[in-house]
């Protein structure tokens, strides 16, 4: 069965709750899609505004981060019941700027991963290499060894409902994107990786997306690859090319 596009947009710390209902309301008419699944990934701040604002449109709503505990004292933190309960169905996990800034290590986002499936959250688990390591020829071992470890214990079952962003550091918020066939060539061993943890099955099943200065020029071109899914869209999310990119065909 062929595998739906999913193109989500990653706020970051951009938009202010008033800001990001501003937004909702230039996007409504621009974002709609029969093929595409939508998803804003907002600050948490946001959340509630955006899930109001988004109702009754295809757009559904992620967050960018969540904790793996259940509740209690982790100040500042929010769990995955918190999220349910405002309406959130996705949720980011491992984004490189999670891992770089916050020290975010796989083990961490392994836990993290496990506890948004078993609530019934929809991961959108990011990898990607550094310029260092693609220059040194080890993009594929370092994201597999990525995959292998924040997938441990995580169920064939579960893997087919998730999503993977492949998003390439060097190439987030830098204008450079990766060349359409370097994302489809790391697409595609993220997805042989996935047939060799679990079977071909649960490969042909997951979503993979490319993330990484996708924009209304590039999209049609990324996704049209047999591998990418769909994006992860930071920047060009946040303006009225949005659009153009959910309806990159
Ligand atoms: C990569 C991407 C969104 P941008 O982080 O996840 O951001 O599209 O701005 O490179």
């Amino acid at each position: 069965m062929a595998r739906r596009k999913i193109v989500a947009g990653n706020w970051k710390m951009n938009m202010t709750p008033s800001q990001a209902v501003e937004l909702c309301n230039t996007l409504k008419d621009l974002v709609k899609s029969d093929d595409v699944d939508v998803v804003y990934c907002v600050p948490a701040i946001d959340i509630v505004p955006v899930v109001e604002a988004v109702k009754g449109t295809n757009v559904e709503v992620g967050a960018e981060n969540m904790y793996f505990e259940e509740k209690g004292a982790y100040t500042g933190e929010i769990s995955a019941d918190m999220l349910l309960d405002a309406g959130v169905k996705y949720v980011i996990i491992g984004h490189s700027e999670r891992r770089d800034y916050f020290k975010e290590c796989d083990c961490l986002l392994n836990k993290k991963v496990k506890k948004a499936l078993e609530k019934g959250l929809i991961p959108i688990l990011c990898c990607g290499e550094t310029l260092e390591q693609r220059e040194m020829g080890v993009t594929m071992d370092w994201i597999r060894l990525q995959i292998k470890s924040d997938l441990a214990d995580v169920t064939a079952d579960q893997v087919k409902g998730m999503v993977i962003a492949y998003e390439p550091i060097w190439a987030i918020g830098t204008g450079k994107t990766a060349t359409t066939e370097q994302a489809e060539e790391v697409c595609k061993g993220i997805r042989e990786c996935i047939a060799e943890m679990y079977d071909t099955d649960t490969a042909e099943a997951v979503r993979i997306q490319y993330g990484g200065s996708v924009n209304a020029g590039n999209a049609a071109e990324l996704f049209a690859q047999p591998d990418i899914d769909g994006g992860l869209v930071g920047g060009a999310s946040l303006k009225a090319d949005f659009g153009k990119i959910v309806n990159y065909k």
